[in-house]
């Protein structure tokens, strides 16, 4: 079998977001795009030839297309082994996990988490370090540098392999190993909970539902949940991976999950809800009649996390993406753990948990995670809720009103504005960064403004330097409001504006989330000029 070189023009816009390159699938099936990049990624590595990687993905549409492409372009790059999930299925989580356990090069993960799948959906693909997680930036630099320089990549010529079958072939000299996509995950996360309090817990009658959204933790939490820990058949709904998530948006929020949440909100509600979104590193926790959120779930997990045995031995330190809620700040502060604030996205905690810094983290877009793996983990999650509820025999709304009136309350919204025009997104920022300065002590909507800056972060391990993460307004009763452009998206700019307000007062815990933030809401559009800019009245989304 013979390995060609075949000549490719770069292209241009293959800078990675958040989360890896994301695209429309349309993008993805250009000619040598998605070659371009994994040769670029290829090119900026040391040590591919000889290497082993881990490659998988949530099982959307084009999964096995592009795995298929990748496997043989790893061979003609004289990567030794590739060990991919049984039909390319891998989570997020999971890939993270196989990568630590064997202890390869590094892992590239196709995903495009959240976002629709299916012909008109979106593909991503990201590559993962060999700690397991998400590549820093000036690695994801790098490899946006190279994509547009480079004029040719590698593949062989060989027969596809087929993914369907556990066991190792061989692909023009590279072995290709295909592994069960849950075993190795099932056994790493048994090792970290009270597996008998778990079980006990659900043979006392407690109930539970997890809606998989038909994306790819489905059959993770069949295996754990039902086979392991002994939850009825029917606690996971939803849970065939399908390549389209059966025409829905695997975003566990309460805009998307509606399974879950007309189960929650019916006559008949179990004790505990959870969802998981595409490629299950997202996570949603309920219990009858309240929803967490993820923000106050971080503050809960660090708060309990001395009845989980991975946590025997103490936290060390917690940390939150500077737009999550500060109520895990006052709980590190009451357990004196460190905590540290960092920049959108997990690539950032990576250094803070390779350094022992941290051991729990969490983001409000619904993750949460800790040093088990280098990756937010939705099943994870989920069982830390579990272990917490098992540990203590309480409702999940008790143990809220207990949290709040220890800790207080912080009420948290965010609103989404999509699909805005990037120069109209862009004019916005630029104009609300001009006029930071001038903001402090200037009244607004009622309230004083203490502080306004754009949030910068330097990795107090490494040094390295992240700029423009953010805008900041502080006010002096403790209400915040950020603003900044998501790195997700794949066509036009999403504002986020993500807004919180502290409340010490346990007589004054029960509001809405409307009502109790109606009026920062307000106060951020204005501040922002929104309706000036973008021409929009109201967000599209409010998680
Ligand atoms: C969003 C979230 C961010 C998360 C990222 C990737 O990014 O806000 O907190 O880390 O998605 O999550 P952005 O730039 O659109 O705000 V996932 O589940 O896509 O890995
Ligand atoms: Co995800």
């Amino acid at each position: 079998m013979t390995a060609v070189t075949q000549p490719t023009t770069p292209f241009t816009d293959q800078r990675p977001g958040t989360s890896g390159l994301r695209k429309a699938v349309r993008v993805f099936e250009t000619p040598h795009y998605l070659e371009n990049f994994v040769q670029s990624i290829f090119d900026c590595l040391d040590g591919v030839a000889g290497a082993t990687l881990v490659v998988g993905g949530d099982g959307r549409y084009h999964n096995r297309t592009a795995i298929r492409t990748i496997l043989k372009m790893a061979a003609a790059n004289g990567v030794a082994r590739v060990v991919v999930g049984r039909d390319g299925i891998l989570s997020t989580p999971a890939a993270s996990c196989l990568i630590r356990k064997r202890r390869t090069l590094g892992g590239l993960i196709l995903s495009a988490s959240h976002n629709p799948g299916g012909p008109d959906g979106d593909f991503g693909i990201k590559y993962n370090a060999g700690n397991g997680g998400p590549a820093p930036e000036a690695l994801t630099e790098a490899f946006f540098r190279r994509s547009r320089a480079i004029d040719a990549y590698r593949i062989v010529e060989a027969p596809d392999v087929d993914l369907g079958r556990v066991g190792t072939t061989d692909l023009a000299g590279m072995a290709v190993e295909v592994v069960d996509p849950v075993a190795d995950y099932a056994e790493m996360v048994e090792g970290l909970f009270d597996t008998a309090a778990i079980r006990a817990l659900f043979a006392s009658g407690f109930r539970m539902v997890f809606d998989a959204m038909h994306a790819v933790t489905g059959p993770y939490a069949v295996e754990i949940l039902e086979h392991r820990l002994g939850a009825p058949a029917g606690t996971v709904i939803n849970g065939v991976p399908l390549e389209d998530f059966g025409g829905h948006h695997p975003d566990p929020n309460l805009a998307h999950a509606h399974d879950l949440v007309a189960r929650m909100e019916g006559p008949d509600a179990p004790d505990f809800g959870a969802a998981s979104d595409g490629d299950g590193d997202r996570n949603m926790v309920m219990g009858r009649g309240v929803f967490v959120s993820p923000s106050d779930s971080l503050a809960v997990l660090a708060a309990n996390a001395a009845h989980v045995p991975a946590f025997a031995g103490g936290l060390t330190g917690v940390a939150r993406s500077m737009p999550t809620s500060r109520a895990v700040d006052r709980v590190a502060q009451a357990l004196g753990l460190a905590c540290y604030e960092t920049p959108t996205g997990w690539k950032f905690f990576g250094n803070l948990l390779d350094a022992g810094r941290i051991r729990l983290c969490g983001e409000e877009s619904f993750g949460t995670g800790a040093d088990h793996v280098r990756e937010k983990d939705g099943l994870w999650a989920v069982l830390m809720w579990l272990n917490v509820l098992a540990a203590r025999r309480l409702s999940v709304a008790d143990i809220m009103a207990e949290h709040w009136r220890t800790y207080g309350r912080t009420y948290y919204g965010r609103h989404d504005y999509e699909g805005i025009e990037q120069a109209a997104a862009d004019a916005l920022i630029d104009d609300l960064r001009g006029r930071l300065p001038a903001l402090a002590g200037q009244a607004a909507g009622g309230r004083r403004i203490a502080a306004a800056d754009e949030f910068a972060y330097t990795d107090p391990v490494d040094g390295s330097r992240s700029e423009r993460q953010g805008l900041r307004i502080a006010f002096e009763d403790g209400a915040r409001i950020v603003y900044r452009l998501s790195g997700t998206g794949t066509s036009g700019a999403t504002l986020r504006v993500y807004l919180e307000r502290y409340e010490p007062d346990p007589a004054r815990h029960g509001l809405s989330v409307e009502e109790a933030l109606g009026d920062l809401a307000a106060t951020a559009v204005e501040l922002a000029g929104i309706v000036r800019h973008t021409g929009r009245t109201e967000p599209d989304v409010r998680t």
